[in-house]
């Protein structure tokens, strides 16, 4: 449309301060800590009574492809996956015909492993986390401190000996491969429960929730978190 011809000539608005001509300072370095590292690992790990691949990346969305031959480990590993936000992808084949303990054993650890090695110095991150999760009736308490100390408590009395043809004693061997490999404390607490599943279930979700927390960066923490200089 045209314009609205001014009526008679408006008096000059008063002139704006003329933009500085001095260039915008520097943007501040994109972050004083060095460059983000990508923290992904992958690693093959064979013996004689397993082969398990494992490839993680702690930055990630979710995302996980998971093959171990145990279905039920599967299903714990996906949650942990998915509430951890890391993209996982784990392909084991063992001895089943034994049992399954081989097998959940040496996915703990060499998940372990290879989740150290995405820490790398841990430079930076939170270091401890927390979560309580409720799956019905079960809550569950998983606490983390990424200290390069393992420890493990396990408060976990899931009741019955199976769910469906899994041994719910080998999540302990599973966890305790884990914290050795990636060398934390892991205090799990069962609050109450009464299902096996639900209370497995819960404890998997938060301890992907704890190391979601715990592997962060914190923009206050300059090098590592700790009074004596290293993790
Ligand atoms: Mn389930």
């Amino acid at each position: 449309m045209a314009r609205k011809a001014p009526a008679k000539k408006r008096k000059a608005a008063p002139k704006k301060a003329a933009p500085s001509r001095r260039p915008a300072p520097h943007p501040k370095p994109a972050a004083r800590r060095r460059a983000a590292p990508a923290r992904k690992a992958a690693l093959e790990r064979t013996t004689r009574e397993t082969s398990v691949f494992v490839e993680l990346s702690l930055d990630g969305s979710g995302a996980s492809t998971i093959a171990t031959g145990v279905p039920f480990l599967d299903h714990m590993l996906e949650l942990w996956s998915k509430h951890g936000f890391f993209d996982l992808v784990v392909r084991a084949t063992g001895d089943l015909e034994v049992d399954q303990h081989h097998t959940v054993e040496d996915v703990g650890l060499t998940l372990g492993q290879v989740f150290r090695e995405t820490l790398g110095d841990k430079v930076g991150v939170r270091r401890f986390g927390q979560s309580s999760v409720p799956l019905d009736e079960a809550l569950v308490s998983v606490v983390v401190d990424l200290s390069g100390r393992p420890y493990f408590v396990y408060e976990l009395d899931p009741g019955q000996e199976r769910v469906g043809d899994f041994d719910t004693g080998l999540v302990h061997d599973f966890l305790l491969a884990f914290v050795n490999e990636v060398r934390m404390n892991l205090h799990v607490d069962c609050i109450r429960g009464r299902n096996p599943h639900h209370m497995i279930e819960a404890m998997f979700k938060g301890l992907g929730r704890a190391l979601d927390t715990a592997t962060q960066f914190d923009p206050r923490v300059t090098g590592v978190l700790s009074t004596k200089g290293s993790l």
